[in-house]
Order: structure tokens, then C-alpha cells, then sequence
């Protein structure tokens, strides 16, 4: 690699439907289970990267996070897999700023190393595939090789030992079956405990775990045949019930991992109150206190209402389904 090369790339949050939590291999980030999410058009992360000449790898490498140099290790691991894969040795300069709260549950990792992995193998001068891409952004975390798409998609977890076969694809078009997204944020700090750590907690000590991963593979199958019916009465049940057994799983963890908060709370309620009026929406939570809400376009101004007069609701956003990871002009 010779001179100065950049690019930019711009990735977008997704949220599990189905839920990935837990590794088969902790080296190469390979999920026990399956998953499929929803990618989200309103959460996303702007990553640039330069490798610069004459500047060895790693000791100048600086990575630059909503303005604040930042200590990643787990970004210098990405960046040395694709120096690996280009031939270079040359240091890098990332700048990335995500439009949302980082850390919080809103699935930053996902949309940032899916734009790290993009941005940087471009810059690199590697024309990666989509399938390519998604195995190298799970490298940095599993649910960003799910941001590598856009719509409704899968990550398989595979089997194989090197990991080839656990990489995400896109299985329907956000065109043809619109879903609104309504996030009800119920705390603004950052979460106590990252999914990393507490995904291994779950799998040493959970007496749950061999339970879910040998019921992952029916509820992804169910999830199939709703998205592809696009069923959302079904889609909605299924997803209420891989979060809450996501939870389940979590609670009995130890240290047992809780996410909630009073404000968590109140909104499934809320969730379930609007449902027993007829509104069709459906609730989800990931590894934070933040409720998102699934339902119809048609519905998500009445579902943002009422999940803002909740008490302990701080505020909300409201998202349509996004696009895949794609390079943007710097
Ligand atoms: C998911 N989550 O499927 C699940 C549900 C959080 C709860 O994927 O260790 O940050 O980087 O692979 O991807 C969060 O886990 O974990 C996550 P790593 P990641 O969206």
C-alpha cells in the first residue's frame, strides 16, 4: 500500500428480533445462536479512516470517538486484521461520531464496527464482498455483522471452527414490508455492564443457556415465516418473547445481569396497555434500560405519544428501517 488513502463509511444501529447472547468462540467472536434483526434508519455512526505512510501500525494509531481520543483495543484489533489482509503495516487515524447515545443499549457497537469495517478495508484498498464484510465486522462485535445490511436480516451462527460461516445477510427489503421503531429512552448514562462481559457470564453460569441455544434455531425459524408473511402480530410475539427469555437468561446469570429500571418498566406497560386497546405494537429491550417498540408506520406517532407521557421516560426517537453500511462522501 502506497501514499495516503481514506474513506469514510456511514452504518446504522440494528435491534435483535431474535436475540444473539453468548459465544461459541471467544477469540473469533462466533455467537452460540443465530440471530435476526432489524436494521434502523434514525441511529447511525460515521466512521473515516486514514492510514497514513510512514507511521508504523498500532503505536499511531489513534482512534477519535465524538470528538475524545479514545483507548480501543478492540478497534486496533480490527484495524490490524485488515493490515494483515492488505499487506501494510501503516498506522491509522479514525474519527467516528454516532448521532445517538453511545453505550446505552442503542447497539453502537453494531452500527460503529460495521462503518469501522467498511471504512477501513476501502481505505485499505480491499474491495470486500457484503459477505466478506459482515464476518470482518463480527470480528469486532457480533450484532455489527448484522449492520452490514439493511431491512430484515439474519446472522447465522454456523458451524465451522475458523468461523467462515458465521456471517449476517439481508433476508427482506425494508421496501417491502415498512416498520416504524419507537425508542423510549429511560436512562442516559452508559450501561454497568458491557454484552461482552456479561454474555460470558451468562454462558458459565446460567443453569438457562443450554436451554437457549437448543431452542434458538425453532424461534428463528418461526421468525422466518413471520417476516416473510409479513405477519406482525407473529412478528411481534415472537420478538416479545426472545427479549423477555434474553432476560430470563440474564437474570438468572451470576452476578445476575439487570438491565431494567422503573422506567423499563412502566413502558412495557404501556406497550401492553396500547395493545389491549388494539394497537398493534410490540416491545423489545436489548442489554440497556431502553424500550423499543415495534409496529406499524401508521401507528408510531399515537405509540411515541404514549410512550412519552410514561413517567421515567426520558425521551423519545422514532426510526423507520434503514440501509446497509455504505461509503459516504468525506
Ligand atoms: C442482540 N445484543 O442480538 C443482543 C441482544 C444485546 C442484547 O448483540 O461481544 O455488542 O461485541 O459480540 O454485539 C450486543 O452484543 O457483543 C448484542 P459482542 P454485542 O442485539
Amino acid at each position: 500500500m502506497d501514499g495516503r488513502h481514506s474513506a469514510t463509511a456511514r452504518a446504522h444501529s440494528n435491534i435483535a428480533l431474535i436475540k444473539y447472547w453468548g459465544k461459541r468462540d471467544d477469540t473469533l467472536n462466533i455467537p452460540a445462536v443465530g440471530s435476526i434483526s432489524i436494521t434502523l434508519d434514525a441511529l447511525a455512526t460515521d466512521t473515516h479512516v486514514e492510514f497514513r505512510p510512514n507511521l508504523g501500525a498500532r503505536q499511531t494509531d489513534e482512534f477519535w470517538l465524538n470528538g475524545a481520543l479514545t483507548q480501543s483495543p478492540r478497534v486496533l484489533g480490527l484495524l490490524d486484521l485488515v493490515r494483515e489482509r492488505a499487506g501494510t503495516t501503516q498506522g491509522a487515524v479514525v474519527t467516528s461520531s454516532n448521532d445517538f447515545l453511545t453505550g446505552a443499549g442503542l447497539a453502537s457497537s453494531a452500527s460503529g464496527f460495521a462503518a469501522l469495517a467498511l471504512a477501513a478495508s476501502t481505505a485499505a484498498g480491499l474491495a470486500l464482498n457484503a459477505r466478506e464484510l459482515s464476518i470482518l465486522a463480527r470480528r469486532g462485535s457480533g450484532s455489527a455483522a448484522r449492520s452490514i445490511f439493511g431491512g430484515y436480516v439474519e446472522m447465522h451462527a454456523g458451524s465451522r471452527d475458523d468461523g467462515a460461516d458465521a456471517y449476517a445477510e439481508p433476508i427482506l427489503s425494508p421496501d417491502h414490508w415498512p416498520l416504524s421503531v419507537v425508542v423510549a429512552i429511560t436512562a442516559a448514562g452508559p450501561k454497568a455492564i458491557s454484552s461482552t462481559h456479561g454474555m460470558a457470564g451468562s454462558r458459565a453460569t446460567s443453569p438457562f443457556f443450554p436451554a437457549w441455544v437448543d431452542t434458538s434455531e425453532q424461534n428463528l425459524a418461526e421468525m422466518r415465516a413471520a417476516i416473510a408473511g409479513h405477519d406482525l402480530a407473529q412478528l411481534g410475539e415472537l420478538t416479545e418473547y426472545s427479549c423477555l427469555k434474553l432476560h430470563a437468561l440474564m437474570l438468572t446469570s451470576r452476578p445476575a445481569l439487570i438491565y431494567w429500571n422503573a422506567g423499563t418498566i412502566a413502558a412495557m406497560g404501556t406497550v401492553r396497555e396500547l395493545r389491549a386497546q388494539g394497537v398493534a405494537v410490540y416491545f423489545t429491550i436489548d442489554a440497556g434500560p431502553q424500550v423499543k417498540a415495534l409496529c406499524a408506520p401508521a401507528d408510531a406517532a399515537l405509540v411515541a405519544h404514549a410512550l412519552a407521557a410514561t413517567p421515567g421516560v426520558l425521551q423519545t426517537r422514532m426510526s423507520a428501517l434503514g440501509r446497509g453500511a455504505h461509503l459516504v462522501a468525506a
